[in-house]
């Protein structure tokens, strides 16, 4: 019971952890935006990541995910939006996906997402 204890505590600690990290990141994102506005239509980007957060009703996956090169975007834990119900299917917190994204209205939105082995 005490263990149990102890590991929801750093589950709560860990998520206040990343939503400071996903606000971070997002007033990165902002400038990344200013520049790419000057360039072509944004591509999608594919990159690794781990499920950090599933918020359903707000729309949002938080991912840590590794650096993605064609974003400029270094490793971080961010919340991309989610327009299609079916990307949280069969997720849950801790799984590690390959998935794709794409800037849509100023949101980095997940366009594709897949478990990994
Ligand atoms: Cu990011």
């Amino acid at each position: 019971m005490k263990m149990k204890f102890k590991s929801i505590l750093a589950a709560a600690t860990l998520a206040v952890a990343a939503q400071a990290q996903a606000g971070h990141a997002e007033h990165d994102h902002a400038g990344h935006a200013a520049a790419a506005a000057t360039t072509a239509a944004p591509a999608v980007a594919q990159a690794e990541g781990e499920v950090r957060k599933l918020d359903r009703a707000a729309g949002k996956l938080t991912l840590r995910h590794g650096p993605i090169a064609s974003l400029e975007m270094p490793a971080m834990t961010m919340a991309f939006r989610v327009t299609e119900p079916k990307v949280f299917e069969g997720l849950a917190v801790g799984d590690k996906v390959r998935f794709s994204t794409r800037r849509i209205d100023g949101a980095y939105t997940i366009t594709a997402i897949e478990p990994m082995k």
